[in-house]
């Protein structure tokens, strides 16, 4: 029996710190007289830190990190279309081995960020399949740090490249766990339509997650998030879909997004946000005022919907930067959503943890006793400062065991006042 009692955790909520017990990678007792555990184990003292569920990335797109440099992608307009093209245009450049490669780099620094959880985006719009298998390769070899979804992901379409429905097929019968889709970048309306028709077949027909990439354009006429609560709700898939981007829904008239509200509701749709990318994305076709590109974060949530924000992209076509961190994607999420009450403020860590957590349909998540011991450390002693610092992850503890520490940041040097 392996026991370890982490003493004087701050877990959000609380007025007082709290004891944890672990034992053989489960919480076994969170707070009470602990003394018989420690007689049996070692004592970590966290120090009144902070101490939350792993951070959840329910939106990257690991085959594609550190793509931005590819010869074809010099990037000019800063448009998801232009990017798209780019990406088709060199894809096939790429093997397994560099694709693994990468996405590993950008899984390391997941992980020094306290991340756990992670849904990848694959692209399967490529006869080979070459991403996929060293996606599904990695999702093996990765488990004991992170639990890796895949998304059939046709970046391309469904019908938009010819063979895209029968390839997102073949991904799930190779192991993909979630359906992905485009329906804004197919030809025509009704084959964004039939996109998302098929797309559900296809989860029916292997019991598995749906996850499209969903508007993702200022063009208020980009409407398949109402086809997706359509056949989520009369599928009876509540909770099993999600709806990556959503920006078009930032343009949308008053009356029409009020009426999906309920919608939305009755199909309990899971909402990804990607707070930097889309602001970076969208907007393009604007001069001034130039609009944010996100969804509607602050309605969904005061509708009781689930939002999550995500990554998306580190150093790829769509977008030059990113680091895994989302605490740097909670900062932007909560600015560009007008999140900013001091209430608002000290519930937020829910976007980048449980509620992506609840997008990936993940069981056992959360600090309650009987769960698996997953936590992470934050160098902070409440929510409200976390947020305002952008606090970095200290420790990772997966199934009982560290998977990552770092030393807490400190002055050496300071002006003498
Ligand atoms: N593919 C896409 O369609 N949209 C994005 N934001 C990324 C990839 C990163
Ligand atoms: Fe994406």
């Amino acid at each position: 029996m392996t026991v370890t009692v982490y003493k004087n955790a701050q877990l959000q909520g609380c007025d007082k710190t709290t004891d944890i017990a672990v034992v053989d990678g489960k919480f076994a007792k969170i707070g009470g007289d602990l003394s018989d555990y420690e007689k049996n184990g070692n004592t970590v003292d966290l120090k009144g830190n902070l101490v939350i569920p792993p951070f959840a990335d329910a939106h990257i797109h690991l085959d594609y990190i550190y793509t931005a440099s590819l010869p074809t992608h010099e990037t000019t307009s800063g448009t998801l279309f232009e990017a798209i093209d780019n990406w088709s245009d060199s894809k096939a450049s790429l093997t397994a081995d560099i694709i693994k490669e990468r996405a590993l780099k950008g899984v390391k620094m997941q992980i020094s960020h306290g991340v756990q959880y992670v849904r990848s985006h694959v692209d399967v719009t490529d006869p080979k399949l070459t991403a996929l298998k060293a996606l599904l390769e990695l999702k093996e070899e990765l488990k004991d740090y992170i639990d890796l979804q895949i998304v059939a992901f046709p970046q391309e379409g469904y019908f938009a490249y010819k063979g895209g429905a029968e390839l997102v097929e073949e991904a799930l019968k190779m192991g993909a766990d979630v359906v992905g889709g485009i329906p804004h970048f197919e030809f025509t309306r009704e084959d964004g339509v039939r996109s998302v028709e098929k797309g559900f077949e296809l989860a029916m027909k292997y019991d598995k997650l749906l996850d499209f990439h969903c508007d993702e354009t200022d063009d208020d006429q980009s409407r398949f998030v109402e086809s997706i609560a359509a056949y989520t709700y009369f599928n009876s898939m509540q909770g099993r879909t999600a709806a990556s981007h959503t920006c078009a829904m930032g343009s949308y008239n008053n009356a029409y997004a009020f009426k999906m509200m309920s919608k939305f509701k009755k199909a309990q749709l899971n909402f990804i946000v990607c707070p930097t990318e889309n602001c970076y994305l969208q907007g393009r076709y604007d001069s001034y005022p130039k609009r944010r590109g996100i969804s509607r974060v602050d309605e969904l949530t005061q509708n009781g919907l689930n939002v999550s924000f995500a990554q998306d992209s580190i150093s790829d076509p769509w977008y030059p930067l990113g680091n895994g961190n989302l605490m740097h994607q909670l900062d932007f999420g909560l600015h560009l959503s007008h999140m900013m009450s001091v209430d608002e403020i000290k519930n937020s860590l829910k976007f980048v943890t449980e509620n992506g957590a609840k997008t990936m349909c993940i069981k056992d998540y959360g600090i309650k006793e009987g769960n698996s011991a997953n936590f992470v450390v934050l160098d902070e002693k409440n929510v409200f400062d976390a947020v305002r610092n952008t606090a970095s992850t200290i420790l990772s503890v997966r199934n009982g065991k560290v998977i990552m520490e770092k030393q807490p940041e400190k002055i050496l040097t300071t002006y003498n006042f």
